[in-house]
């Protein structure tokens, strides 16, 4: 053994380093968007704010179904659309008479988040909400008091549904609608008008575990596209910006930025990419020829999670209130090929050796990265910034696909690495990336080697590795 060189005590954090709730979101991953409301009956995507209540009536609304099957798919929370832009309600708020309590759904006594977050209580899926900032259908829309309406609202969403995880603020603004009647464009300043601030505070002391969403966070940011893709790398720290030098806020920000996020960033902003599984956020049976293959779900998924981001997946419950056959469909296609790779992680029992431990000391030693566990890791002195791992399969085996994380609460600090493969007696590199942070996918043509060496190539402080697998896909 190599001298001790140093006691071995955790490195301090590099840069912004996540809050405990980001530790716990970031090991979420995978999780559902249902977007349901008048516009489910009206076939639209953005409401007037003008609809009758009545138009809100699911012929066989199945909470059990909804969860069922977004759990099915592996998805481990689910946010509801608790009021989109037209102002609609589908819980039976105290605040408005625009909700489902109007309704033809149940006699007006339903309400679609006790039975969402019920279900999702039930069957072990984490429940979050949607509140659109932007209300088509509220006379004070644009005047201070809708934003004491608004607050009322989330209270009562935050104090009367159990624990949320995500709580998502839509930057969308179109200006025009109902309005109460007005039926005019209404402009409001971004910046100002909401006062950000005092709604955040009143998330963190309602549900202090929840993390927010928005253009700016302040926990999670959009990733800048509804494509289903982040940017390669997609760094987890972030400096939001507004146009021209202004300041930021949801809706004014310079979101093309989000996609890669910043080196080195200012803020802890990890990014999430919200994607529909059909080309609209809402049902359309016009679009039933159009639901995402799950080819294609997977190269999302590689695309979001296998940059270090979250895939928020939408599901639009259809006119019975259930996910339609469809969907469910490639859903399944989807997770069962998931299942097969990700079920057997190649590198088990492989022998790990690295160039160098911190102190030589057994909690951060190599094997620390195939022991499944997120807070043991792998860690170097701290001049030891550009080390190797060695994984030796005790005999050949083939795969397609890697996976490799940071330990996160330490910050991001590998900036780019290269994987190796033994061939005929000597390295060769099958693969190089940017990035690393709280899940790093790599998935090309297939390798066949007894042996694999894990290079860091360039990191800001010594690194501290968590996890590496090895997969094949079929
Ligand atoms: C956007 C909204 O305008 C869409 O209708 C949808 O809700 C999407 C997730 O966010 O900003």
């Amino acid at each position: 053994m190599a001298k001790r060189s140093q006691k071995a005590t955790v490195p301090n954090p590099f840069g912004p380093a996540p809050h405990a709730r980001h530790v716990k979101w970031h090991e979420m991953e995978f999780y559902g968007f249902l977007h349901f409301t008048v516009n489910t009956f009206t076939d639209k995507e953005w409401g007037y704010g003008d609809e009758a209540p009545t138009v809100f009536n699911p012929t066989a609304f199945d909470a059990e179904q909804i969860v069922g099957v977004s759990k099915d798919a592996g998805m481990r929370g689910l946010i509801l659309t608790c009021k989109h832009h037209d102002g609609f309600c589908l819980w039976p708020s105290r605040y408005t008479e625009h909700s489902v309590k109007n309704s033809s759904w149940r006699n007006g006594k339903g309400d679609v988040l006790r039975e969402i977050s019920g279900a999702c209580a039930k069957q072990g899926v984490k429940f979050g909400v949607y509140l659109s900032p932007w209300d088509r259908n509220h006379a004070e829309y644009g005047r201070p008091a809708y934003i004491t309406y608004y607050r009322k609202q989330l209270r009562e969403l935050l104090s009367e549904y159990g624990p949320i995880f995500e709580v998502w603020f839509d930057g969308a603004n179109g200006g025009d609608g109902f309005y109460g009647g007005a039926r005019e464009t209404r402009t409001i300043d971004r910046t100002s008008y909401y006062d950000w601030e005092n709604t955040w505070s009143l998330v963190r002391e309602l549900q202090p575990d929840a993390v927010m969403f928005s253009d700016v966070g302040p926990d999670v940011r959009w990733v800048g596209n509804e494509s289903g893709y982040a940017g390669d790398p997609c760094w987890a720290t972030y400096t939001p910006q507004g146009p021209d030098g202004q300041s930021p806020a949801p809706g004014f920000t310079q979101y093309k930025e989000g996609e890669h996020g910043h080196l080195h960033g200012k803020c802890w902003l990890p990014a999430e990419v919200d994607v529909s599984i059909r080309p609209g956020w809402f049902y359309h049976q016009k679009e039933d020829e159009k639901v995402r293959t799950p080819q294609n779900l997977l190269d999302l998924y590689y695309q979001s999670v296998g940059r270090g981001a979250s895939l928020l997946l939408n599901l639009p419950p259809d006119r019975r209130g259930i996910i339609h056959e469809k969907d469910v469909e490639s859903l399944r296609g989807f997770r069962k090929i998931l299942d097969a790779t990700f079920g057997n992680n190649l590198a088990c029992g492989a022998t790990v050796k690295a160039d160098n431990v911190r102190g030589n000391a057994p909690r951060f030693a190599a094997e620390n990265v195939l022991d499944g566990r997120r807070d043991t890791f792998w860690c170097t002195d701290d001049g030891a910034i550009m080390p190797e791992l060695v994984l030796d399969l005790g005999q050949p085996a083939t795969f397609n696909v890697v996976s490799l994380r940071e330990h996160l609460p330490l910050g991001l600090r590998v900036d780019t690495f290269a994987l190796d493969q033994w061939q005929a007696g000597e390295w060769q590199e099958f693969a190089s990336g940017t990035g690393i942070g709280s899940r790093r996918l790599w998935r090309g043509a297939a390798v066949t080697t007894g042996k694999v060496r894990l290079r860091i190539t360039r990191a800001a402080a010594c690194p501290a590795i968590t996890d590496v697998g090895l997969y094949a896909q079929p």
